[in-house]
């Protein structure tokens, strides 16, 4: 089957070599598709040694336009299956079979990291955002997730057609991501992964880039829910 990772990386360099030489020892036969968006510090030389896909963006459009550039090359090439993978080091390769075999039962499979069988530590505000993010997607899908922020996913042919034409531009785009697949029919199913802390760079969300989107977010969960009941009625 045909398969592919996906690689958003932003001024990666340092952690990219590892997880791309991690992906492809354990898995030589994956695609792999770095999205490199205007990095500065040679990302996109990295992923061009390893032999890797690399599509680069002349300036920075964001991980959401990344990802659906990314989604849109394996589109084109007839991808079967893709996952999306951090190039942060914080996604654990000995984990992708895990995923991928979700996609047996379900369109979208989301490594979980905060599931019943694993504890993974994340700062406080941070911890009530994703709380309060859970309940939001849980109002407006009728879905449980526990972990709506992951950027661990795998996805089907179909889920990657859609994505290649819908996948939401802004950031906190993953749980827009989730809205956008159930609201088109998808089944989206959650499995409990290990994850690793980042081994360098930056986090990209600061602060208030993260109110910002937060509210923007609960604007695009309440005008797709009245537009639902609109639709209806
Ligand atoms: N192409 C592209 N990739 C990005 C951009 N911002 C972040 N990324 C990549 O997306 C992945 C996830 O970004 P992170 O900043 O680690 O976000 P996160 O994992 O939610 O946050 P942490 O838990 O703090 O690491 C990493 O591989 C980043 O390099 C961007 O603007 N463009
Ligand atoms: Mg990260």
């Amino acid at each position: 089957m045909k398969t592919a990772a996906i690689v958003p990386a932003f001024n990666e360099a340092e952690s990219l070599p590892d997880v791309l030489q991690e992906i492809k020892q354990a898995f030589p036969e994956h695609l792999i598709v770095v999205v490199d968006d205007g990095s500065t510090d040679g990302t996109s030389e990295i992923a061009k040694e390893f032999g890797c896909v690399c599509l680069s963006m002349p300036f920075n459009l964001g991980i959401g336009g990344a990802l659906r550039l990314g989604f849109r090359y394996c589109n084109e090439k007839e991808i079967e299956r893709a996952y999306q993978f951090d190039a942060d080091g914080q996604h654990d390769p000995t984990q992708i079979s895990l995923l991928l075999s979700g996609l047996q039962k379900a369109d979208m499979v989301i490594g979980s990291r905060f599931s019943e069988e694993n504890s993974y530590e994340v700062g406080r505000s941070r911890k009530t955002a994703m709380s309060f993010l859970r309940f939001l997607i849980r109002l407006s899908t009728g879905h449980k997730f526990t972990d709506t922020s992951s950027g661990f996913r795998a996805f089907n042919k179909p889920v990657i057609g859609l994505f290649s034409e819908e996948y939401p531009l802004e950031y906190m785009d993953s749980v827009e991501a989730i809205l956008i697949a159930v609201k088109n029919g998808f089944n989206v199913r959650e499995i409990p992964v290990q994850m690793r802390e980042r081994s360098a760079g930056q986090p990209s969300n600061r602060n208030f880039r993260l109110i910002y989107y937060f509210l923007r977010l609960l604007i695009v969960i309440f005008v797709g829910s009245r537009r639902k009941t609109e639709g209806k009625a």
